[in-house]
């Protein structure tokens, strides 16, 4: 995205009010809850598949025919079904076979001297903090973990559209761990101090999910329910090969109900917060929530 789209944008939109944001996304949620209840009466309950699938099986390569739990979200009361399904619709899919490496479009917080070798994961916000390191880089203590530790969470992939808000879109097939997945195993912590019911509770969450570059020069802020989207994976892997340094390697994330800025290229950070997280390109004018 270039800068002389930024200053064009810039000028027609105010920076959102927490206010404004919220109303947007009411409305979002009352839309996407209603295609979804349709969606999901059609593409019956892949959900619970996926759910058990183990790393690296024939049917963790399937993820591109995701579907929905149609009927327990029929069993549940409709507030439920509501947070469930706050942007609950799957992005379409596409065959394998139209997969190609997308368009290079991201420079902001990857800078060329970056040693992949030595990065790790760190994780602010989990319930349990207590393995939480500093270092001489960054003295905030955080939980942080190899990509060995993430590659050996349960493992999906999906053919997807990537889609620039300046209108471009390509079908990339990602493969990595569905962050749903990666929240089970460092959870935050709940509001009723039970265990994490991504079923049931998301309202018992933190509200947000907070990612940044390395650097810190790029970050973006989602919402719990779209973060934990069956189709929201932690990418290590394009088009069946290792995730390529100048597509944001050793991982970015891949989440196809949002428009490509949400895509955070080479992650450095995850933080859990009730605090709606600070975000790149909302700063410059475009939507806060960014699905579409
Ligand atoms: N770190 C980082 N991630 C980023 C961006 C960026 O500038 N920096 N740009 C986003 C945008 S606007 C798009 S469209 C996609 C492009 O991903 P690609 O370069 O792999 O096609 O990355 C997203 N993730
Ligand atoms: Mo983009």
């Amino acid at each position: 995205m270039s800068e002389r789209k930024v200053e064009r944008t810039a000028s027609q939109s105010e920076a959102l009010t927490d206010e404004e944001a919220e109303r947007q996304i009411r409305r979002k949620s009352r839309r996407s809850f209603l295609l979804g209840a349709v969606t999901v009466a059609v593409a019956g309950s892949g959900w619970w598949k996926l759910r058990s699938l183990a790393p690296g099986s024939k049917e963790a390569q399937d993820l591109g025919d995701v579907a929905w739990p149609f009927r327990r979200a029929l069993e549940t009361n409709e507030k439920l079904s509501r947070a469930y399904f706050r942007d609950g619709r799957p992005a379409p899919t596409f065959p394998r076979k139209e997969a190609k490496e997308p368009r290079l479009n991201a420079q902001v917080g990857l800078p060329e001297e970056f040693d992949p070798a030595a990065w790790k994961l760190s994780l602010l916000g989990l319930k349990d903090m207590s393995a939480a390191t500093a270092t001489d880089e960054d003295p905030t203590p955080a939980v942080r973990l190899p990509i060995e530790a993430i590659k050996a969470f349960p493992k999906a992939d999906m053919t997807v559209e990537l889609k620039c808000i300046e209108g471009w879109a390509d079908v990339v097939n990602w493969g990595g761990t569905p962050f749903a997945e990666f929240l089970k195993r460092y959870p935050p912590p709940t509001k009723s101090g039970k265990p994490v019911d991504l079923d049931n509770r998301l309202d018992d969450l933190p509200q947000y999910v907070a990612l940044e570059t390395p650097d810190g020069e790029y970050y973006v802020g989602l919402d719990i329910a779209s973060a934990v989207h069956p189709q929201t994976l932690l990418c290590y892997e394009m088009n069946g090969e290792d995730l390529p340094l100048n597509h944001g390697a050793p991982l970015r994330l891949a989440i196809p109900v949002k428009y490509g800025i949400k895509n955070l290229q080479r992650i450095g950070t995850i933080r859990y917060t009730d605090e709606r997280p600070k975000d790149y390109w909302a700063e410059r004018g475009y939507d806060w929530y960014a699905g579409h």
